[in-house]
C-alpha cells in the first residue's frame, strides 16, 4: 500500500535543470512522472531562464514549477522524483557538497499543508520562499495558495523578494523553443 491515507494530495514540484537540451528534459521529465500510477499532472508553468543561485556556474537553468495530485506517501514521492532524475541523466558527486551543475533536479516544494522536516525531507521546501526561480513558475500556477509556514500567499512571497535587492528577474521563454534547438 503506496496509499497516505488513500487521499489525493496536491502537491507543488519544482523543476530546474542547467546541463543538456534543458527545455526538452524538464517537458520530458514531467510526462515521465504522470505515467506513474499514483501520480496525477494538473499543470506545468511556463519554463524560466534564471541565472545560478548559491552556486559558481556558467550554465544558466531553466527552471518551471508543476502541480500534481498524487495518492503518494511524501517518501514515496520523493522517491518517484529521484527515480526520474536519474532516468534523465542525474548523477551526485558524493564528494562535492555544494550544488552542481545537473540535468534535472525534481524537488517536492509543497504536499498539502503538510509540514515535515526529517534529515530526508523538508516541506515546505526550506529555500523556496527566497528563491525567484521557484517563486515566479509557482505564483503562475497557484498564486493564491498560502505557504503552510508563512501563512501568506504564494504571489506575496514572490512580490516580497522582487522588493529586495535588485533580484535577478527569471525571463519567460516558450517550450516550444525546445523544438528549434
Ligand atoms: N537549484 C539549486 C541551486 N541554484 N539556481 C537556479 N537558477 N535554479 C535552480 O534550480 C537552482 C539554482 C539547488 O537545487
Ligand atoms: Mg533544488
Ligand atoms: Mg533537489
Amino acid at each position: 500500500m503506496n496509499g497516505f491515507n488513500g487521499q489525493h494530495i496536491t502537491c507543488c514540484i519544482g523543476l530546474g535543470s542547467n546541463l543538456g537540451n534543458s527545455l526538452q528534459i524538464l517537458q520530458d521529465s514531467w510526462q515521465r512522472l504522470g505515467e506513474q500510477n499514483d501520480i496525477n499532472l494538473q499543470a506545468l508553468s511556463a519554463p524560466y531562464r534564471t541565472e545560478p543561485v548559491d552556486m559558481e556556474s556558467e550554465h544558466w537553468f531553466i527552471n518551471a514549477a508543476g502541480l500534481l495530485t498524487t495518492a503518494l506517501s511524501p517518501e514515496a514521492l520523493l522517491d518517484q522524483l529521484l527515480r526520474v532524475e536519474q532516468e534523465f541523466g542525474r548523477r551526485r558527486d558524493p564528494h562535492n557538497s555544494g550544488y552542481q551543475d545537473r540535468t534535472l533536479d525534481l524537488d517536492v516544494l509543497l504536499y498539502g499543508d503538510l509540514r515535515i522536516g526529517t534529515s530526508r525531507l523538508q516541506i515546505p521546501h526550506p529555500e523556496m520562499h527566497k528563491r525567484l526561480f521557484v517563486l515566479v513558475p509557482l505564483a503562475d500556477l497557484a498564486p493564491n495558495r498560502l505557504h503552510p509556514r508563512f501563512q501568506c500567499s504564494l504571489d506575496e512571497l514572490k512580490l516580497q523578494l522582487m522588493d529586495e535587492k535588485s533580484p535577478s528577474i527569471p525571463e519567460q521563454m516558450l517550450w516550444t523553443a525546445a523544438e528549434n534547438d
